[in-house]
């Protein structure tokens, strides 16, 4: 599995001891345990765009299935923004947390290289 650039832990941001979860035993003596911290200000999980980039071989009418199959958008919704992309070459697909838009991005790649389109699909911090 690729490591991902995101989701590395903010080691800017102290972590404290939540409370209660000292590992000393009752005479003060070190033991091992379990370091349980807990994140002071805990952070909503971030964002990421799925870009659908445009090319001039992809068929629209593959563009649009994709986006019907993988975002849920109706047939006027995904032929929107199939001519947004094909027009300004570049467009928003949905906005996810970074599991589910690498998902998305993985599946539009593989679906696409399996009926060799050269469509490409990215990711991009929302
Ligand atoms: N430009 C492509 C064509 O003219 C259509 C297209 C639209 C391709 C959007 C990719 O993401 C894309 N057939």
């Amino acid at each position: 599995m690729r490591a991902e650039p995101f989701d590395q832990p903010d080691l800017s941001v102290p972590l404290r001891c939540a409370e209660g979860d000292d590992t000393r035993g009752p005479g003060g003596d070190d033991q091992v345990g379990i370091a349980t911290k807990t994140r002071a200000k805990p952070k909503k999980p971030s964002q990421f765009k799925v870009l659908m980039l445009n090319d001039d071989y992809t068929p629209m009418e593959f563009v649009v299935m994709v986006l019907k199959r993988f975002f849920h958008m109706d047939l006027e919704q995904a032929t929107r923004v199939m001519l947004h992309v094909h027009q300004r070459g570049v467009g928003v697909c949905g906005v996810y947390p970074y599991e589910i838009a690498e998902t998305k991005v993985n599946q539009v790649m593989d679906f696409a290289r399996q009926n060799q389109h050269p469509l490409q699909c990215t990711l991009e911090k929302a």
